[in-house]
């Protein structure tokens, strides 16, 4: 059974948009949302539109909503499970493709660095600072992935299981600390090209208090102070 976790905070322009075009694309998907006590009806909006909806409000944060619902996702029996961003960014229509290459790997990732690959319409503060933190985490964890950022991978049950250590990751940071699980546990990692589009509706959530903390974290973690 397939399943795609998209975590949400203030999504609600695009989060019916997102769930109509995942269920087009893939046939007996159960799309799983972890909002974080949204403001703007974004989990209501998602119910209504067929997902299982998890609001959490004692908790917040990128990377523990990804680990919350890749966990409920194995729990409900689920064997390959996508992870995506609800602002369009990550478009459903490579999700087939990308379900189909998780048949052979524990870990897919939709790669805007390989050839292929592309990014539309970010600023060029923000390549600056996806490239960056793609070059901090080759030479630092000496990754061998060409985008170690994106958000928009397949894990199966095993990589998952591995991925639910990563508990000091509850940002941004997760997704480096999930490659690095990943790796060393000597787990199959692919990467596939996808276009990704910046957001057109609703307001990123990154800001430089996070990009400290997601620095501070890769360096700890290469080392060996945090896991
Ligand atoms: N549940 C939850 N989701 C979040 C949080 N921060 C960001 N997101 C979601 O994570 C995805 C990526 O965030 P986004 O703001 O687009 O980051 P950017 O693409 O790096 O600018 C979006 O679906 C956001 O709604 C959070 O604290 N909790
Ligand atoms: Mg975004």
């Amino acid at each position: 059974m397939y399943g795609v976790v998209v975590p949400t905070y203030n999504e609600a322009d695009n989060i019916k948009v997102l769930i109509r075009e995942i269920r087009e694309r893939v046939k007996d998907v159960v799309v799983i949302v972890v909002d974080d006590n949204s403001e703007d009806n974004t989990a209501e909006i998602a119910k209504q539109m067929g997902a299982v909806v998890f609001v959490r409000t004692n908790e917040r944060g990128l990377g523990s909503a990804l680990r919350f619902g890749l966990r409920k996702a194995v729990e409900m029996g689920m064997s390959h499970i996508a992870t995506m961003d609800a602002d369009l960014s990550h478009d459903p229509s490579f999700l087939p493709s990308m379900f189909n290459v998780s048949l052979n790997a524990d870990l897919v990732i939709g790669s805007r660095y390989i050839q292929g690959g592309k990014i539309e319409n970010w600023p060029l503060k923000r390549k600056i600072i996806s490239k960056g933190a793609n070059l901090i985490t080759r030479i630092l964890l000496r990754s061998s992935v060409h985008d170690n950022t994106s958000g928009y991978r397949v894990y199966s049950a095993k990589a998952v299981e591995v991925v639910s250590s990563c508990q000091n990751a509850g940002g941004y940071e997760f997704q480096i600390c999930a490659i690095y699980k990943v790796l060393r546990n000597n787990l199959r990692i692919v990467e596939v090209p996808i276009v990704f589009r910046d957001r057109e509706k609703g307001n990123s959530k990154l800001d430089n208090g996070k990009m400290l903390r997601w620095l501070s974290y890769v360096m700890k973690l290469s080392l060996g102070l945090t896991s």
